[in-house]
């Protein structure tokens, strides 16, 4: 039986896929892989297990719904769902699972990803979508962490230090502008 979860591309050493993800990165095609990866750099970063795959809203309409059905029966806490052009893939994940998820609008070639970033963050009453900024995995990424890390200090620790990080690299900044 294949493994419709199989993940792509095969694991680089630190990434991509673990025996017990709590955070599914999904996308509607290969070509958003370059948007998607900050998000699975950001989970390696903080150590989060995830799988990394392919699912398309138009072109795999069943395998949608059989990955949004089984996402929390199988664990996962958190789906990042990154699509472009008329992006129904977050919107239908969320409709189907009642796990949070994040939409990426992944910037196309004709509208600059204006189409994206509607068609995800207009979520009609009743199913929210978390949009984040066009083409930014990486913010999918860390909202994924904040999520888990409202039940879990240990995370609420090390995302404190990702901010410290990110403060300290900015006074670093100022300091040498004023030098
Ligand atoms: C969407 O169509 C995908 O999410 C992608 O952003 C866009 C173009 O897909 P390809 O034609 O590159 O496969 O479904």
């Amino acid at each position: 039986e294949t493994n419709l979860y199989a993940p792509l591309p095969p694991s680089r050493g630190s990434g991509f896929s673990n025996a017990y993800p709590l955070v599914g990165v999904i996308m509607g095609s290969d070509s958003d892989l370059p948007v998607m990866l900050p998000a699975a750099r950001i989970l390696d970063q903080f150590e989060i297990p995830y799988e990394l795959t392919i699912v398309s809203a138009h072109r795999t309409p069943d395998r949608l719904v059989e990955y949004a059905r089984s996402a929390s029966p199988r664990g996962l806490r958190v789906i990042i769902a990154g699509a472009g052009g008329a992006a129904h893939l977050p919107g239908m994940v969320a409709a189907i699972t009642a796990l949070p998820v994040i939409g990426v609008p992944v910037k196309g070639s004709s509208l600059d990803g204006v189409d994206s970033l509607h068609s995800i963050v207009q979520m009609p009453r009743g199913i929210p979508v978390a949009t984040v900024a066009i083409n930014n995995g990486t913010n999918a990424g860390l909202l994924a962490v904040r999520i888990l890390a409202a039940g879990n200090p240990l995370l609420i620790e090390a995302m404190d230090g990702y901010l410290k990080k990110l403060e300290a690299e900015v006074l670093g900044k100022v300091d040498k502008l004023v030098e």
